[in-house]
C-alpha cells in the first residue's frame, strides 16, 4: 500500500477485520466511508448527519475469496448465477489502491483498480481493466469504469449491488419505479410496476429494465430518505431475502432482513458490449434528503 495514497485527516489506509486492507475516507463535514481493497468494496458510509446509510450484516465474513454481505459489492462480468461464480469475478478479489485526492469543493476521492490475470482468464477468456472511484461529499458517488485492453470484443453485465440500511423494512419503500417493466424472480412473471412506492412485504427480487435514472428510498422518518441517481446503467434490482431466505443465509442474521433493502444499479437485462480499446462507465450517486444530526 503506497503512503502516497494517504492524505492526513482525509484518506487513511489500515487493516480491517480478517486483516483485510481498508481505506477510510473522511470529509470535513463529518461524513465517513470505508472501502476494502477486497472487491473495492464500499463497506460503510456515514453521512454528515451521522446516519449509517449502508447495511452490513453482523455475520458478514471478511476473508480472501469470500463475498462481504453488505455495503456495495461490485458485480462484473456476470450478474447472479451462471457459468462464472455468483456475481462474477471481482467482488472477492484484491484490488489495488490507485490514487486519492481532495477536490476543489472538499470532496474526498479514492480510486481502485483490478485487471484480468491467469486465474480469471481460465474462467473468462478476456482481458479487462476495471477502475472504481469513490467520491465522498454531501453525497456518496461510486463510479465503475470498464476497459477492454484486449484484441477481441466482449459482453458483460455489471452492477453496484448496494445494500442500504433501513430502520424498519415495514415502512420502507422505493419511489419512482411505477410504469417500469419488471421481471419478478420470485413469482416468475414479467409485468409493469404499478406501485409507487414499491413496498417490501415479502421476499422481493425484481429486475427493472430501462429504469428511471432517479429513485428515492423512503422510510418512516422523512429525514432518512435517500435519493439514488444512476448514469450509464439502464437497470435497477430491488432485493430483500425476507424471513425464509434470511434464515438460509449463513452470513445474515435471521432478523436482519428487517434492516436492509438492496437497490442495485447496473447493466443486467441486456449485457453491454465493449469493443477492443473501448471504455464503459456507470455511476451511481446516493444523496441523503436531509443531513440532520442522528
Ligand atoms: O440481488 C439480486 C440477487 O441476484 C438475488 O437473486 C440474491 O441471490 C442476491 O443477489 C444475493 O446476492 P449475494 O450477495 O448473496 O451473492
Amino acid at each position: 500500500m503506497t503512503t502516497a495514497f494517504h492524505i492526513p485527516d482525509r484518506v487513511d489506509m489500515g487493516e480491517g477485520p480478517g486483516g483485510l486492507p481498508r481505506v477510510e475516507l473522511r470529509h470535513a463535514d463529518g461524513a465517513r466511508a470505508t472501502v476494502f481493497l477486497h472487491g473495492a468494496h464500499v463497506a460503510a458510509w456515514r453521512d454528515s448527519g451521522g446516519h449509517e446509510r449502508l447495511f452490513m450484516s453482523r455475520k458478514a465474513v471478511f476473508r480472501d475469496g469470500q463475498p462481504i454481505r453488505g455495503g456495495i459489492p461490485v458485480v462484473f462480468p456476470q450478474f447472479g448465477r451462471g457459468p462464472l461464480p455468483m456475481h462474477g469475478l471481482v467482488r472477492t478479489r484484491a484490488w489495488r489502491a490507485i490514487r486519492s485526492g481532495v477536490g476543489s469543493h472538499g470532496e474526498v476521492t479514492a480510486s481502485f483498480g483490478i485487471e484480468d490475470d491467469d486465474a480469471t482468464r481460465v474462467l473468462w477468456p478476456h482481458r479487462f481493466r476495471l477502475e472504481l472511484t469513490v467520491t465522498l461529499a454531501d453525497a456518496l458517488t461510486v463510479a465503475l469504469a470498464v476497459e477492454n485492453p484486449g484484441p477481441t470484443p466482449f459482453e458483460f453485465q455489471s452492477s453496484l449491488h448496494t445494500y442500504l440500511r433501513v430502520d424498519d423494512i415495514a415502512c420502507a419503500g422505493v419511489r419512482g419505479l411505477r410504469g417500469t417493466a419488471v421481471r419478478d424472480f420470485v413469482g416468475g412473471q414479467t409485468s409493469v410496476e404499478a406501485r409507487d412506492p414499491l413496498c417490501i412485504e415479502g421476499e422481493t427480487d425484481r429486475l427493472y429494465s430501462g429504469a428511471p435514472d432517479r429513485v428515492t428510498v423512503e422510510e418512516c422518518a422523512a429525514d432518512r430518505a435517500l435519493v439514488i441517481e444512476k448514469t450509464g446503467q439502464p437497470d435497477i434490482v430491488v432485493w430483500n431475502p425476507w424471513v425464509e431466505k434470511a434464515r438460509r443465509l449463513e452470513d445474515l442474521g435471521d432478523d436482519e432482513y428487517r434492516f436492509m433493502v438492496c437497490v442495485e444499479t447496473g447493466c443486467i437485462q441486456a449485457p453491454a458490449a465493449l469493443a477492443p480499446g473501448a471504455r464503459w462507465t456507470g455511476c451511481t450517486r446516493f444523496t441523503p434528503v436531509c443531513q440532520s444530526p442522528a
